[in-house]
């Protein structure tokens, strides 16, 4: 059955967001450039076929517009994470009221665990989880239990430099994957028709399968060539201010 998208939760990203966490050294992100570059992210969503559900923004929190960290949508029920970073453990209150409007089951990730949603890439009924500095053994082993009570399977992915596994990944279904950097060497991505994207490129590996079309971050001409070679319809979009917190495209939003 092919994969098809309905629906997407995004969150206005926060005029605290200058003070987000961040190791790009790119400086300060620009809060009405942001939301202007939100709204055109909105609109490639929309253009691709989905209902979007925009919250409103929380100055508490200032990585919050990355929703995507905070929960995992898959097709038989939602699990709700617990962020690997202490200051935005807080951001899932709440959001289970949204989901419960979609979703008949909402599964959670407990303390001690903790689990991103930038970690958790999607192939199929299979989820491949990066170990890395924001999921630990607990979460992507209480993940892994979670997803087999509904069927469907995970496994772990070693990885030591990115910020998230899907900071260097993204699936585009039909068996091509975007790759770059340390998951170059992993033995469990062979089996995918990789397309390599070059190291100067490397922002644009996460870049965003919807309904077929791929979204592309502006500025990336080496890998928008490569995905347009593939025979996918691409919108390319500025994400320039949430680069500067280390974010991404697939970040921005809950896809199901
Ligand atoms: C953070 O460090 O948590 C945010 N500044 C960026 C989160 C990006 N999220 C993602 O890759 N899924």
């Amino acid at each position: 059955m092919t994969k098809r998208f309905s629906r997407a939760v995004v969150k206005r990203p926060c005029a605290e967001m200058v003070n987000g966490i961040t190791k790009a050294g790119l400086g300060k992100p620009d809060h009405e450039l942001a939301l202007k570059q939100h709204d055109s992210y909105i609109a490639a969503l929309e253009k691709c076929g989905l209902e979007v559900e925009v919250i409103k923004a929380d100055n508490r929190f200032p990585d919050s517009t990355f929703i995507e960290d905070t929960a995992v949508c898959t097709p038989h029920c939602a699990i709700i994470t617990r962020p690997g970073a202490a200051s935005r453990q807080k951001e899932t209150a709440g959001l289970k009221d949204i989901l419960v409007k979609y979703y008949g089951i909402i599964e959670e990730i407990n303390s001690p665990s903790t689990l991103d949603g930038g970690d958790v890439m999607m192939v199929g009924d299979h989820y491949y989880i990066g170990m890395s500095e924001r999921t630990n053994d607990e979460g992507a082993d209480q993940f892994i239990s979670i997803l087999k009570k509904y069927g469907m399977t995970g496994s772990k992915v070693e990885m030591k430099e990115m910020l998230h596994l899907k900071t260097g990944l993204s699936y585009l279904e039909n068996n091509n994957l975007l790759i770059t950097g340390e998951f170059l060497k992993k033995p469990e991505f062979k089996i995918f028709n990789r397309i390599e994207i070059d190291p100067q490129e490397a922002y644009s590996a996460n870049s965003l399968w919807i309904n077929g079309t791929v979204i592309v971050p502006e500025g990336y001409s080496g890998t928008l060539e490569k995905i347009r070679s593939l025979g996918y319809e691409t919108i390319i979009t500025d994400t320039s201010e949430f680069r500067k917190l280390d974010g991404g495209l697939s970040c921005l939003s809950l896809r199901f």
